[in-house]
């Protein structure tokens, strides 16, 4: 009889190990693009230029990233707003005003709701003031490696 007892309880622990390692799994959220300088003069007059960045799900189901937050290397920060959600192996963009993001040496981090980092980029810089952008290779690609970001022609939301 207590052995039995002893049983259960151990496969009650062994599930729950299971089920928070399957939590901690999900959390599959990547910063998955970044255009950093966009074609054109960011400094001109009446150019109405926006930096961005793409955030992509590798995950079978949504997340709701509403309160998670990006920082930059130079010290910028930026909370992402209530109802971000991305389904699953999905894209979401961000616009920010440009030179937001620095165009040599950036490194975006990415923290969940209760600040933990989630993800970061490599060290990204980008001279080339035209269409292509760094970006993960493929999407989602994450091997913490610099060899997971490739400067491709830009693709927004895809
Ligand atoms: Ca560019
Ligand atoms: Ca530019
Ligand atoms: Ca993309």
């Amino acid at each position: 009889m207590y052995l039995r007892f002893h049983r259960s309880i151990i496969l009650a622990l062994l599930f729950a190990c299971i089920i928070i390692w399957l939590g901690a799994a999900a959390c599959s959220v990547v910063i998955n693009e970044v255009e950093a300088n966009p074609a054109g003069d960011e400094d001109a007059f009446k150019t109405p230029i926006t930096a961005w960045f793409e955030l992509y799900n590798n995950d079978d189901k949504e997340v709701d990233v509403s309160g998670w937050s990006i920082n930059t290397s130079q010290g910028r920060s930026m909370v992402l707003p209530p109802g971000a959600v991305i389904r699953a192996l999905d894209y979401y963009v961000l616009d920010v005003e440009a030179k937001w993001l620095a165009h040599s040496g950036e490194v975006l981090v990415l923290l969940n709701a209760t600040g933990a980092e989630v993800d970061r980029t490599a060290a990204l810089s980008d001279q080339e003031d035209n269409e292509g952008a760094w970006t993960r290779d493929p999407d989602g690609r994450d091997t913490n490696s610099t060899d997971d970001w490739k400067f491709l022609a830009c693709s927004r939301g895809f």
